[in-house]
């Protein structure tokens, strides 16, 4: 149930129409100041996000419902889909003993975005905020490794100085040592866990590496972020769902993102598989300088962007088609 609001009712998000209405007819009002606290004016971090209110953890641990407060969330230069993402840390103010209202946000360290789908260039969908480390999770097949994608994820990381892991998940279905399409992510020396949630096989050196971060799970459908999570905490903690047999592709199981407390103070974030990730933020020039193994190459030291000219020493490197299409995609 949403808390009933009984104040200012142009606060409020969820009530679209009569915010205009009122808005309008006080158009002279000079426009609320946006609320960004320091990280010690807190009290709560954001651990679930539907359309009009939010799941907080409260630090004196208890789970509340709240509503946005409408002038705490001013629009920046990239507009964002939500009010809050999970990750944010908040004041909120309770309205009774399992709802409140969020006052203020906490300004935050980092934020992982990417495009809203669907929306305009200047809109971004924040997947998650506060981050100690990204867990990117891709599988060796069904679905296969996505290549694409996990470099996407880490032009946007290394866009906001998240350190990154690359977790290859089902490595119970690979049998022969042949040559893996993820090997070229550990000579840029991007640390790689092969792990099965199915038989356990690399859990023990995954925990070590989130154990007490806040770390949030991200990849396509289907690789297994859910069934990770499941292993790591040992209980049930949201559904799981078969891949398809035809397209080898997942269902979409997991619809929000949410946080799941883990031991010594950790916080692993499980997030909806994706279909696209586009990048946002970012000039074409510079997408280089996410490719650092293309910054030693002749043709960059002579200026080259390396796309569209056959002097290009860029050309054949593993990641070059990637680097195009994110190039061509900004
Ligand atoms: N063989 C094998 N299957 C796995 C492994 N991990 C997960 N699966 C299976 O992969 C399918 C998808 O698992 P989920 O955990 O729902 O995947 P997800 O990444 O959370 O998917 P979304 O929530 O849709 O983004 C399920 O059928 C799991 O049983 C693994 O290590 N090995
Ligand atoms: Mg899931
Ligand atoms: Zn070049």
């Amino acid at each position: 149930m949403c808390p009933k609001f009984r104040g200012n009712s142009e606060d409020w998000l969820d009530n679209e129409k009569l915010a205009r209405k009122l808005t309008s007819k006080n158009k002279k009002k000079s426009k609320p100041e946006q609320k960004e606290i320091p990280f010690e004016e807190s009290n709560a971090l954001v651990i679930e996000v539907f359309p009009n209110q939010c799941k907080v953890l409260t630090d004196t641990n208890e789970k509340i419902l709240c509503q946005y407060r409408r002038s705490v969330f001013q629009t920046k230069e990239l507009k964002e889909r939500s009010p809050v993402t999970v990750g944010d840390r908040v004041l909120i103010n309770l309205v009774s003993p399992q709802s409140g209202v969020i006052e203020a946000l906490s300004t935050r360290k980092n934020r992982l975005f990417r495009q809203a789908p669907d929306r305009g260039k200047n809109e971004i969908h924040v997947l998650a905020a506060n981050i100690d480390l990204l867990a990117i999770v891709a599988s060796t097949q069904t679905p296969d490794f996505s290549p694409g994608l996990v470099d996407r994820f880490l032009v946007a990381a290394q866009h906001e100085k998240i350190p990154t892991i690359l977790c290859v998940n089902k490595s119970d279905l690979i049998h022969t040592p042949e040559t893996r399409p993820w090997d070229v992510y550990s000579e840029l020396k991007i640390p790689i866990l092969e792990i099965s949630a199915k038989n356990g096989i690399g859990i023990p050196s995954l925990l070590k590496q989130i154990t007490g971060k806040t770390v949030v799970f991200c990849g396509h459908s289907g690789v297994g972020k859910t069934s990770l999570l499941q292993k790591l905490l040992e209980k049930e903690i949201g559904a799981i769902g078969e891949v398809n047999a035809t397209t080898g592709k997942g269902r979409h199981t997991t619809t929000g993102g949410v946080v799941l407390e883990g031991p010594e103070n950790s916080y692993w974030i499980d997030t909806p598989g994706i279909r696209e990730f586009g990048l946002s933020g970012l000039e074409p020039h510079s997408l280089t300088d996410y490719f650092p193994e293309f910054l030693e190459l002749g043709c960059t030291q002579r200026g080259c962007i390396h796309i569209n000219t056959s002097e290009c020493e860029a050309i054949g490197l593993t990641r070059y088609q990637s680097y195009v299409n994110i190039y061509k995609s900004l």
